[in-house]
């Protein structure tokens, strides 16, 4: 009687030296029915971490680390440096007088903004302000560096939430970065500028798209939240979504990076938002407000500053207590490329 298990593994054994494997014993896991993420629903909660998060402002200082981040990991993909399978999250900490020093990489990324008001990020010779709610954008391949008022001119410990696609391009193999040579880069417009040239429903008019990544790099709150604001009073409340916009590169009305969504959407108190399920898995960052979030079986309580994460096709559905207003982002934009997307409104 020969033992047909103890036959074949002999067998994979042997494949295993010539770098093989046989597709019958994972073809099930390579190509599931339907996504079965490794991703998990899970929520920082911001009064916890935010204890975390400042501790590290004693211990290295911002030049030093070049970027003083904690990283959000996911806990169903340990050691990743991963939210999500495609994109990272992490909380920045910049302390009063200190420089982020410049580079640049070609990663993406965006800065949401936490708490504080005293910093500044520069992109590509232009400052701009960073608010709380701000959604700000550092496009692949340009110098950047942070910064924030000395503690005399009122600086405040300032902290925002990093969006990043690093674990797609890591993947991918596509990393490069490099130092500037100087720890600020030289400024060459005035704040302002890219909002006046880009933000006005307007072009330059000779401005050519050479380049997928949004032109405009900040997207203040004020604006997005007058834009929920008068929607809401026009009473365009959607069952899934409260009132929902997307964030737009002005000169292609695509997202603003080729890798990354972005979102923000306004649920009135008492909302209690329907199911709705996407292939990309997404961040949200509670701007203001407290509510529940259903995420498959998971439930959580969120408050103002807390950050969640929802795993690719898990039902999600947003219950406001009070007035409430998220910040989200995500791989759409990849998926959409790849013809990936499915969405699903229950
Ligand atoms: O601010 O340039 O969270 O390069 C991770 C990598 C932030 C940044 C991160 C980065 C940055």
């Amino acid at each position: 009687m020969t033992d047909v298990k103890s036959e074949r593994a002999e067998y994979y054994g042997q494949i295993k030296q010539s770098n093989m494997a046989p597709l019958w014993e994972s073809l099930h896991h390579l190509v599931p029915p339907q996504p079965r993420p490794q991703a998990q629903a899970a929520i920082w909660k911001f009064a916890e971490v935010r204890d975390l998060v400042m501790q590290s402002g004693s211990l290295i200082t911002a030049e030093e680390a070049v970027r003083r981040v904690l990283f959000l990991e996911n806990p169903g993909l340990p050691d990743k440096a991963s939210i999500t399978p495609a994109l990272y999250a992490g909380l920045q900490l910049i302390m009063p007088g200190e420089i982020a020093p410049s580079h640049r990489h070609t990663q993406s990324a965006l800065r949401f903004i936490v708490e504080g008001s005293t910093a500044y990020t520069a992109v590509d010779g232009e400052r701009v302000p960073m608010k709380p709610g701000d959604f700000i954008i550092t496009p692949s391949w340009t110098w950047h560096d942070h910064g924030n008022k000395a503690l005399e001119e009122g600086g405040e410990p300032v902290i925002w939430l990093d969006g990043l696609d690093i674990p797609i391009v890591y993947h991918l193999d596509q990393g490069f970065a490099e130092n500037y040579p100087d720890k600020v880069q030289p400024l060459q417009r005035e704040s302002g500028d890219s909002i006046a040239r880009y933000a006005q429903n307007m072009l330059p008019v000779r401005h050519r798209i050479s380049n997928p990544t949004s032109p405009l790099f900040s997207y203040p709150y004020e604006r997005t939240r007058e834009a929920l604001d008068t929607l809401y009073k026009n009473g365009e409340l959607d069952e899934w979504d409260g009132v929902k916009l997307r964030y737009i590169n002005p000169a292609t009305g695509g997202s603003p990076m080729p890798t990354m969504a972005t979102f923000m959407q306004f649920l009135p108190a008492g909302f209690r938002g329907r199911q709705y399920r996407s292939t990309d898995a997404t961040v949200y960052s509670v701007v203001e407000g407290s509510g529940v979030a259903k995420i498959g079986d998971t439930v959580f309580q969120f408050d103002a500053k807390d950050i969640f994460v929802a795993p690719s096709w898990a039902t999600v559905s947003l219950d406001a207590t009070v007035d409430t207003v998220l910040f989200s982002y995500s791989d759409r934009p990849i998926l959409t490329a790849l013809n990936l997307l499915r969405e699903e409104r229950i």
